[in-house]
């Protein structure tokens, strides 16, 4: 009897890990010299106003305590077999304000030990520069990345923690979702001015300094280490037509266009035709000085992107329900189910994602988050390892990692590595709550903030642990047994 099921063995060389950012785990908002971020006002997610002052007690401001809890944390991670952790560093521990000449020598004393710790233990530290946690006074001054005089700041921040990690982190990620700036520009990019105080030309002249400001950036890394990589990232949508009809096709194209405009220019390094005829029929001429586009042509190395859900895209929504999603919505798909918080499930969605961008873009892909944010029910059982029974994260992980499978099987793609998000539960991003948990790690925090934040294995812990351990050959295709 012949089986025809492809045998799955991810290469040594694919990197397993998880990720979690800054503002959504440390917690110790303000201790040991670090400045607030744009972060600490947004205590209730990305779809409140911020509040105007530092709360005092705070779910978001408490994180999951990571500051005094990462040694346990990176110690249980490598008990899981992690070969990459990702992480972001706060760039107001660095620079308090974002606008110092000089950065603080105790936020990078803390990270150094975030540093060692992960090398101790074997595993490769990936950094995200910038994880949404813009300094709050560097937005409310300079309206973040709107202002020309941004990029130098981030350069700063950026070549310090390059000098100061040189020959210990290769991995690099210039900022977080670049492409949330459309929807959140706030969080996005650090713009304190309200969106619907904002010109069209504000979106564009701001994804300008950043895309000069991530170029320059690249080349740097380059120049003082030649072993770095570096990722630019993005929220990966899959943007499905939700008919035939060719005008949600061409929706969706636009849709398309509108999600990688960041990546076209940081992986091709100049700008797409057409940004530049939207610009024309909008009146909108950036302000940039010819260096500028020399500095585009250094592009990234590889693509990153998140991957939490796909969307249908139809010219005539009113026809159609919503399905909620990651940042972004769109009109539901009547053959997927969805998470806790709504968000449609899609693991082939992924296969299809990495193969367009791999045909798009001939770069190597990075999937540097990707999990099901669930609610969870933590339960201590005599003789049993774990504390939360969460089959249906190890379903929805095993699903996505077997068309991750496919896409470098099947169809070639080129994927360097995987990192699930939040892999020790934390704060969610866009609604800042406790309950939406992601991780392999629970954490004893509750949503009225009670908890002694100590940590437990949850069952898809035990499960990760054998993925990494075999490359994959306990993932089941539940597809094709069906
Ligand atoms: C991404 C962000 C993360 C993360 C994730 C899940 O957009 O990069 O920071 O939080 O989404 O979203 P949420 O936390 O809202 O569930």
């Amino acid at each position: 009897m012949t089986d025809t099921k492809p045998e799955i063995r991810f290469p040594e060389e694919f990197l397993f890990g998880g990720a979690t950012a800054a503002n959504q785990y440390e917690g110790a908002w303000n201790v040991d010299g670090k400045g607030p971020s744009i972060q600490d006002v947004m205590t209730h997610g990305i779809t409140k106003a911020p509040d105007e002052t530092v709360q005092s007690a705070n779910l978001k401001l408490d994180g999951v305590d990571g500051y005094h809890h990462f040694r346990e944390d990176i110690a249980l991670m490598a008990e899981m077999g992690f070969q990459v952790y990702r992480f972001s560093v706060a760039w107001s521990r660095i620079f308090p304000t974002g606008m110092e000449e000089e950065p603080g020598e105790q936020g990078l004393l803390f990270y150094d030990q975030v540093v060692n710790a992960c090398l101790e233990h074997g595993i490769e530290p990936m950094i995200t520069i910038s994880h949404y946690e813009t300094p709050l006074v560097l937005s409310r001054t300079l309206d973040g990345f709107r202002s020309r005089e941004t990029i130098e700041h981030y350069e700063r921040f950026a070549r310090t923690l390059m000098e100061r990690w040189k020959g210990k982190v290769r991995w690099w990620i210039t900022f977080n979702e670049i492409n949330a700036l459309w929807n959140f520009p706030l969080m996005g990019a650090g713009i304190w001015t309200r969106k619907d105080k904002l010109a069209p030309k504000d979106f564009w002249q701001t994804a300008h300094h950043e895309l000069v400001a991530a170029s320059r950036v690249v080349k740097l890394a380059h120049e003082i280490d030649p072993e770095n990589k570096v990722g630019c990232m993005i929220l990966g949508m899959a943007n499905y037509a939700r008919t035939c009809h060719p005008a949600d096709e061409i929706m969706a194209m636009k849709e398309d266009e509108r999600g990688l405009f960041f990546s076209d220019v940081m992986l091709r390094g100049h700008y797409p035709a057409y940004a530049l005829r939207k610009m024309e029929k909008e009146g909108i001429r950036l302000e940039t000085h010819p260096q500028d586009f020399e500095d585009l042509k250094t592009t990234h190395d590889f693509l990153s992107f998140s991957y939490y859900m796909s969307k249908t895209i139809a010219h005539d929504p009113e026809n159609y329900q919503f399905s909620a999603g990651n940042l972004v919505t769109g009109t539901a798909n009547p053959y997927l189910k969805c998470s806790e918080w709504g968000w449609q499930i899609d693991p082939a969605g992924l296969r299809w994602l990495l193969n367009k961008y791999w045909n798009r873009y001939e770069k190597p892909l990075f999937i540097v988050e990707n999990g099901l944010g669930a609610m969870d029910e933590y339960q201590k059982k005599p003789g049993v390892p774990y504390t939360v029974d969460d089959q249906y994260r190890i379903d929805y992980m095993n699903d996505h990692l077997v068309q991750v499978w496919k896409a470098m099987d099947l169809d070639g793609v080129p994927v360097l590595g995987y990192t699930s998000w939040g892999c020790v539960d934390l704060i969610s991003a866009s609604t800042a709550e406790m309950k939406k948990r992601y991780g392999f790690i629970y954490v004893n925090r509750n949503q009225d903030g009670s908890g002694d934040m100590s940590r437990s294995r949850k069952k898809s812990f035990f499960w990760y642990r054998d993925v990494i351990a075999s490359r994959g050959a306990n993932l089941k295709d539940r597809e094709s047994e069906e």
